[in-house]
């Protein structure tokens, strides 16, 4: 076992690089390039990109070190029977969930939307966790997955800072997890919202975790 500190906000986390893994959450289509879910929310997705280099760097580095990584997507069955119909109403009638749009049907599960970026491909051996929520571990085997391999600490990655990343940051502290939000790693449509949702995830002490940045994640590593 090799221990590991990190460096974060509001306190250095030590932990174990066995008991480690990388969450990337929905760096997908749908949300970073236009003509998907993103932009059908009037969103400006190019404000996701800045995440893409800092997300390649750090999965490159903690590959070589043989850390497990997980990847996450949100999206619907065709049938659209697992989406909530509140979900379903919301935005423009022409371009909202399972609508035809620039990249397939719009956050369906199979369309070349739905999938993550080129850039950020997931290796063989990496599982892909599809979730019909914003966070991974609702309606999902996410839980059982990082328990087969003792996974206590979280390195979470993605998009968005404030929804997806947030709402998956409260599970897995409930749930007992060590977060550690890689800060360069996500982004938002709105920069206010991408600092206060870090803010708020650091406050009281780490209420709901820690902060850090792909340089000091890598830092122990090297
Ligand atoms: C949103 C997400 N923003 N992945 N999803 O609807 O954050």
């Amino acid at each position: 076992m090799t221990n590991i500190r990190i460096d974060a906000e509001p306190d250095a986390v030590l932990g174990v690089l066995e008991e480690t893994a990388a969450l990337i959450i929905d760096m997908q289509r749908d949300f970073l390039e236009p003509g998907g879910y993103g932009e059908a929310l009037r969103n400006d997705v190019s404000r996701l990109r800045s995440a893409i280099a800092p997300c390649k760097v750090l999965l490159e580095g903690l590959r070589a070190r043989g850390v497990f990584v997980v990847y996450t997507r949100e999206g619907h069955r065709p049938d659209l029977s697992d989406a909530p119909p509140a979900k379903l109403a919301r935005g423009e009638p022409s371009r909202r969930i399972g609508e035809v749009g620039a990249m397939g049907r719009i956050l369906v599960r199979g369309e070349p939307g739905h999938d993550i970026i080129d850039e950020l491909a997931p290796r063989p051996g990496e599982p892909v966790v599809d979730k019909p929520g914003k966070g991974a571990f609702y309606n999902t085997d996410l839980h059982s997955i990082l328990e087969h391999r003792d996974i206590r600490t979280l390195l979470v990655c993605g998009v968005t800072t404030e929804v997806c990343v947030h709402t998956t940051v409260r599970e897995a502290n409930d749930r007992g997890y060590r977060c550690l939000v890689v800060a360069d790693c996500c982004a938002s449509y709105s920069p206010e919202f991408h600092e206060i949702g870090l803010r708020m995830i650091t406050a009281q002490g780490g209420i709901l975790g820690w902060v850090t940045d792909s340089k000091r994640v890598l830092e122990p590593l090297r």
